[in-house]
């Protein structure tokens, strides 16, 4: 009897010592945890041309997170990244921007950026190669039109990131659902002569949401055959420059692409905004305790 209790002594004695050592244990290496060690040392980032990649590498210097590596990727590999991590309750630190799916599916904050290297607010401005107005001026006119609210984008935005949702049926009820807004950018006057129009851009989910968008108004209300050519940030402006494509949808200023405008500016034409209040930066869960890019060294 006496042997026994010494036994059961023994044993709560140990359990209640290996509970009591595995929590201690927990706790210090959560309050060891640095902030660079949270993140994993990095920022997870986009295709190398995007000008939220050097908004990050420009923040990496200016901030000195001289401990963190910004990864590159693409836009699909970002928001895959940021999925797990939150299904995993993790911290991450993505490149983001407005407007994007990611904000209406999870709950996400920028991070702070006391030195503005991320800019203020962007706008998104049509652009078109020189010529175009005259050689199609009701496609030129149209284009010119073409503005909606930034919502309105993230909407198709979150058709497009909905399994299965291809980015051309999303358009189609964008078209459907907004008649007066899609009537508002069609010219009263039509061309005798419809051609071909060669539409530039870049597969970051907000312009495969606007580019499908104005194909296929193009296309279905104003009779022209659209193509659409999806190529990376330098040879977009490139190619538009060298009056390879007509148009893009997709040039975010003044901060964002301001340094690819300023080396093509003689041989763009630029139409102005059609979303206003965009925005980049860095994105993070909200339950990530830090507010402040300054805050991640
Ligand atoms: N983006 C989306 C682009 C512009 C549109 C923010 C990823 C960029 O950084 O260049």
């Amino acid at each position: 009897m006496r042997k026994n209790w010494s036994v059961a002594l023994i044993l709560v004695l140990a359990l209640s010592l290996l509970v009591t050592g595995c929590t201690q244990n927990e706790k210090s290496q959560g309050e060891e945890q640095s902030v660079v060690e949270r993140f994993n040392g990095k920022i997870i980032g986009i295709e190398p041309g995007a000008g939220v990649m050097l908004a990050a590498e420009n923040a990496i210097e200016t901030y000195g997170l001289t401990e963190y590596t910004l990864v590159e990727g693409s836009s699909a590999t970002m928001a895959a990244a940021l999925g797990d991590a939150i299904r995993n309750e993790e911290w991450i630190a993505v490149t983001g921007w407005t407007p994007h799916w990611m904000f209406a599916r999870w709950d996400l904050k920028y991070l702070e950026d006391p030195e503005g290297v991320f800019g203020e607010a962007e706008e998104i401005h049509t652009l078109t190669r020189v010529g175009l107005k005259e050689d199609m001026p009701e496609v030129y006119a149209f284009l010119d039109n073409f503005q909606w609210p930034l919502e309105k984008m993230q909407e198709v935005m979150v058709w497009n990131s909905e399994e299965g949702a291809d980015p051309y049926q999303s358009a189609l009820r964008f078209i459907e659902e907004n008649e007066e807004l899609v009537n508002s950018w069609i010219p009263e006057e039509a061309a005798a002569e419809k051609g071909k129009v060669r539409i530039i851009y870049v597969e970051w989910d907000s312009e495969i949401a606007s580019s499908h968008v104005v194909q296929a108004v193009l296309q279905e209300k104003m009779g022209y055959n659209v193509e659409l050519m999806a190529v990376d940030a330098g040879p977009m402006y490139q190619g538009l420059a060298a009056g390879d494509a007509d148009a893009t949808v997709a040039s975010w200023l003044p901060a964002t692409h301001g340094h690819y405008l300023k080396q093509f500016q003689d041989k763009l034409v630029d139409l102005g905004p059609s979303v206003e209040g965009a925005a980049i930066g860095l994105v993070v869960p909200s339950y990530v305790t830090i507010d402040s890019i300054a805050d991640m060294q």
